[in-house]
Order: C-alpha cells, then sequence, then structure tokens
C-alpha cells in the first residue's frame, strides 16, 4: 500500500494520517459539505468531497467511498471508529473490490457484532463469562425458570445491542416477563433484531478492557488493559492504562482469555475485549469490539507501540512485528475526552464556535484533535472535539500532569468536559483507585464545577489587586497605573485570568 483513504473525519483522521505520513504512505480524505474547512481535509494529500453533512449522505455512504478509493489509486481503505469501522458489509465491499480493509475479516465483524455469537465463540474457548444464557429467549416459561436459577437481580440484553440500548434490569420475578417484552421492542425498534439473552447483574462492576492485535497468520498479542469505568449513559470519558486494580496474574489472565476470544472468530487487526470485573478481581467476557478505539491513545503511551503502524502491517499481510515477550508496561498514561458538552446541563451537547482555542503543551502531553480556534463546532457529528492525554512514569503523576494541562487548555465560546474531567481525577475515589462505572451518577453534581462562579471570583481577585496597586501607587507618587482593560480573551492589563 502505497497511498490509503481515511473514510472518517476529525481527530481520528488526522491520527491516521499522521501515521501514514511517517511510514511514506500517502493518504485521501474524504469530507462531508460541512468539514471542507477542517484540518485533516488540509493535511491530506488529497480531499474528495462526498456529500452534504448528514452521515447518511457522506461517511456512511460506503459504495461512494470505495469509489473515491478506486478513482484516486487508494490501494487500502482505514475506517477509524465510528462510521462503517464495524460494518461487515464494508468490510467485504472493500475487499470485493480489490483493496485492503485496514481493519478485521467481514467474517469477525459479523461474528463480534451479535452478543450471543460472541459469547458462543469465546465460551468454546473457556473465556468466563457471567451466569446467564447463550442461546436467544424464545419461551418465557423456560426463560422464566433460568432467570429463578441464576437468581435475581438478572439482565435482559438485547444480542445487536449497544450502548445499553435494549437493556433492561430485572429485580424480581414480577416484572420478568414485562421487561423481556420491553427489552424486545426496543431492540427491534432499534436494531430490526428481537434477540435477548439474560445474565446474573453484576451490580457496580469496573469496566476494563484489553487491547490485543492478531496478523493473518495467527499470531496474537495483548496490549494489556485501559480502565474505562468512568462513563456516563456508556459514553465513556476518562479511560487510563494500565488499571489501577489489577495484577500481574489477572492481567495475564485476562490477556489470554483476550487472545481467546479473538481466536475463536480468527481475528486479525486491532481488537478490544470488554470485560466486567467485579470487587473480588473475578471477570467476565462482555463483548469485542473490532474497530480501532477512540482510548487506543493511553496503549501506545504505556507500551511505546504506534497502534495504527501495526494495523497497517497486519492489513498488508505481514506478521506482527513484536512478540508478547517484546512487551512491557511502561509507565500510566490517563485520557480526558474533551467534549462540547455542558456539564451542566446533564452533559448536552453544547454546539457554537470555538472562539478561542489553545491546547496545553509541555512534557508528557498529548493532544489529539481536529478542529482549530475559530471554527464551528458542527451539530452532525461526535461532539468529541480533542482527547488529551496525560503521561508519566507513575499514575499520581500522570493525574497531576492531567490537571497542569487541563489548566492550560483554554477553550472559549462551548462548554466542554475540561472542568468535569479535572474534578472527576482529583476525587479521592479516583486518586484511590475505588470506583466503577456507577461513579458519575452516584457522585458528580454539577455545582462541583461552578465554573462561572469561580470565573467571577477571579476577575474580582484580580480586580482587587488591581485597585490595590493603583492606590499603593498614587500614595507613594508612582506613576499611575495604566487605565483598567479587561479583554475578550480574559485578559485583565497583562494579567491573565488563571483558569483553574
Ligand atoms: C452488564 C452489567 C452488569 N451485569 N452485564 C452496559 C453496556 C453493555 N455493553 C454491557 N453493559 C453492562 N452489562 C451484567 N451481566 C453492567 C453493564 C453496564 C456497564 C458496563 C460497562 C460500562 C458501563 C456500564 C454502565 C452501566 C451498565
Amino acid at each position: 500500500m502505497q497511498k490509503i483513504l481515511i473514510a472518517n473525519r476529525g481527530e481520528i483522521a488526522m491520527r491516521i494520517m499522521r501515521t501514514a505520513k511517517e511510514m511514506g504512505i500517502k493518504t485521501v480524505a474524504v469530507f462531508s459539505e460541512a468539514d471542507r474547512n477542517m484540518p485533516f481535509v488540509r493535511y491530506a494529500d488529497e480531499a474528495v468531497c462526498i456529500g452534504p453533512a448528514l452521515s447518511s449522505q457522506s461517511y456512511l455512504r460506503g459504495e461512494k467511498i470505495i469509489e473515491v478509493a478506486i478513482k484516486t489509486g487508494a490501494e487500502g481503505i482505514h475506517p477509524g471508529y465510528g462510521f462503517l469501522s464495524e460494518n461487515a458489509s464494508f468490510s467485504k465491499a472493500v475487499s470485493d473490490a480489490g483493496l485492503i480493509f485496514i481493519g478485521p475479516s467481514a467474517h469477525s465483524i459479523e461474528v463480534m457484532g451479535s452478543k450471543i455469537g460472541a459469547k458462543q465463540a469465546a465460551k468454546k474457548f473457556n473465556v468466563p463469562m457471567v451466569p446467564g444464557t447463550e442461546e436467544p429467549l424464545k419461551d418465557i416459561e423456560e426463560a422464566r425458570k433460568v432467570a429463578e436459577s441464576i437468581g435475581f437481580p438478572i439482565l435482559v440484553k438485547a444480542s445487536a445491542g449497544g450502548g445499553g440500548k435494549g437493556m433492561r434490569v430485572v429485580n424480581n420475578e414480577a416484572e420478568f416477563e414485562e421487561q423481556v417484552r420491553a427489552a424486545k421492542s426496543e431492540a427491534l425498534n432499534s436494531f430490526g433484531n428481537d434477540d435477548v439473552f439474560i445474565e446474573k447483574y453484576v451490580g457496580a462492576p469496573k469496566h476494563i478492557e484489553i487491547q490485543l492485535m492478531g496478523d493473518q497468520h495467527g499470531n496474537y498479542v495483548y496490549l494489556f488493559e485501559r480502565e474505562c469505568s468512568i462513563q456516563r449513559r456508556h459514553q465513556k470519558l476518562i479511560e487510563e492504562a494500565p488499571s489501577s486494580c489489577l495484577t500481574p496474574d489477572i492481567r495475564k489472565a485476562m490477556g489470554e482469555c483476550a487472545v481467546a476470544a479473538a481466536r475463536s472468530c480468527n481475528y486479525y487487526g486491532a481488537g478490544t475485549v470488554e470485560f466486567l470485573v467485579d470487587e473480588h478481581l473475578n471477570f467476565y467476557f462482555l463483548e469485542m469490539n473490532t474497530r480501532l478505539q477512540v482510548e487506543h491513545c493511553v496503549t501506545e503511551m504505556i507500551t511505546g507501540i504506534d497502534l495504527v503502524k501495526e494495523q497497517i502491517n497486519v492489513a498488508r499481510g505481514n506478521k506482527l512485528s513484536f512478540s508478547q515477550d517484546d512487551l512491557k508496561i511502561n509507565g500510566h498514561a490517563i485520557e480526558l475526552r474533551v467534549c462540547a458538552e455542558d456539564p451542566f446541563n446533564n452533559f448536552l451537547p453544547d454546539t457554537g464556535k470555538l472562539e478561542i482555542y489553545q491546547p496545553p503543551k509541555g512534557p508528557g502531553i498529548r493532544v489529539d484533535d481536529g478542529y482549530e480556534e475559530g471554527m464551528d463546532i458542527p451539530i452532525f457529528y461526535d461532539p468529541m472535539i480533542a482527547k488529551l492525554i496525560a503521561y508519566s512514569s507513575t499514575r499520581d503523576e500522570a493525574i497531576d500532569r492531567l490537571c497542569r494541562a487541563i489548566d492550560e487548555y483554554y477553550v472559549k465560546g462551548i462548554q466542554t468536559t475540561l472542568e468535569f474531567g479535572k474534578w472527576a481525577v482529583q476525587t479521592e475515589q479516583f486518586r484511590s483507585g475505588k470506583f466503577d462505572t456507577k461513579f458519575i451518577d452516584n457522585y458528580f453534581k454539577p455545582e462541583y464545577l461552578n465554573k462561572e462562579n469561580a470565573d467571577a471570583e477571579q476577575v474580582a481577585a484580580l480586580l482587587s489587586a488591581y485597585i490595590w496597586e493603583k492606590d499603593k501607587n498614587q500614595s507613594n507618587g508612582a506613576t499611575a497605573l495604566p487605565p483598567l482593560a479587561i479583554e475578550a480573551n480574559g485578559t485583565v492589563n497583562k494579567w491573565k485570568i488563571n483558569r483553574r
């Protein structure tokens, strides 16, 4: 592959093209009418507009994208995450067109796209599962018996599910039938498939996932774990590697299970196996994501591996360029998703203009972003505008570094999750590692941030300092201070308002 097309936008398109450039591979960007002025369009060697803003008319048009690849002479397509990345038909269509899909086979995507299929495949390789069923529920009476034998509370889950859709907690036998029906109808509406299964409900679990890579020759490695428990409505906000709670033995056991799950569908490329981990560090297979994930960067920081480079390497048909023994965990990395969302208003998307955008710099800081100062954040796509990753030799230092970087990160014009992130990583729970998937719901209150008030307090502090200096200068006959000026960027004369 001398030239690849990136079937994505924003920060991940930039991320992929940077590696391609380092590898001497030319890049083709495809973009929607709303994205014409985005950095990723300029960064690419070539860029082709593929339609209007709506994803369904641009980034989801598989056939059109393949046509552009052929026309521009691209030999491979990298789908990034989201959009077409876990679409088995797209993977197949790319291969059928004589191009290389930089990702897994259609077969792997298909097997793992069905949660029931994934459980059946992984179970054959002795991957631990939450007690439950591995067949679609047929008969409600039969299902009721299984539920009783497992014991309440249980979860009803949609096989085609994702993001918590079609998932219902059932606390007792009386609600069972009703909740099964509700889950089925939600699943049918959302996914066009009403297969559901049941599992014992694990209360307050941690969400820990294993990054793995496989080549087309049956070789596999695991690149350790990412702890992703800090999430809200199934939207991750903070991820870190390694997890602060795993032991080397459990890490190894989980890594080997993840590889077994990948083997069960002849997986190749980069993939992630998600586990639920309970308070006794029992772990259970949840599902497999057959794509490069948003949070892959923390794994890159602690392993020194460029996952995109390795994806391209195995997509070319080469063997993995490293073995399990080559991999070591080095240091600690924490990622905060910087989303155009308002933590004061239920984390609802907050679109608008990036009036000021100054990302942080300095030791151990990586910012993967896709917008620039002056741009409008479009309403059509994911609200994530950047990922802020802090890396250091210890977890405590990584937390301190992340906080320092959040203070340096200067965004005006939209609300973001930056202040939320600073609050979260400084809580006792986060510092001590004692948190689970219920963390935000249980502990977060918007008044902990109080950004506006804090800004007003700082202006007041600066004003009083100014007046004090002025009075002092006048009383000792020194030259008067210049007139007071508060500028739009938050500077009061020479003093910039220190952002917390
Ligand atoms: C569970 C669970 C507890 N017990 N399964 C949520 C989305 C879907 N991918 C799986 N999910 C869960 N499955 C059993 N048997 C709790 C969750 C869950 C969750 C999992 C990972 C990260 C965040 C979560 C938030 C709420 C519920």
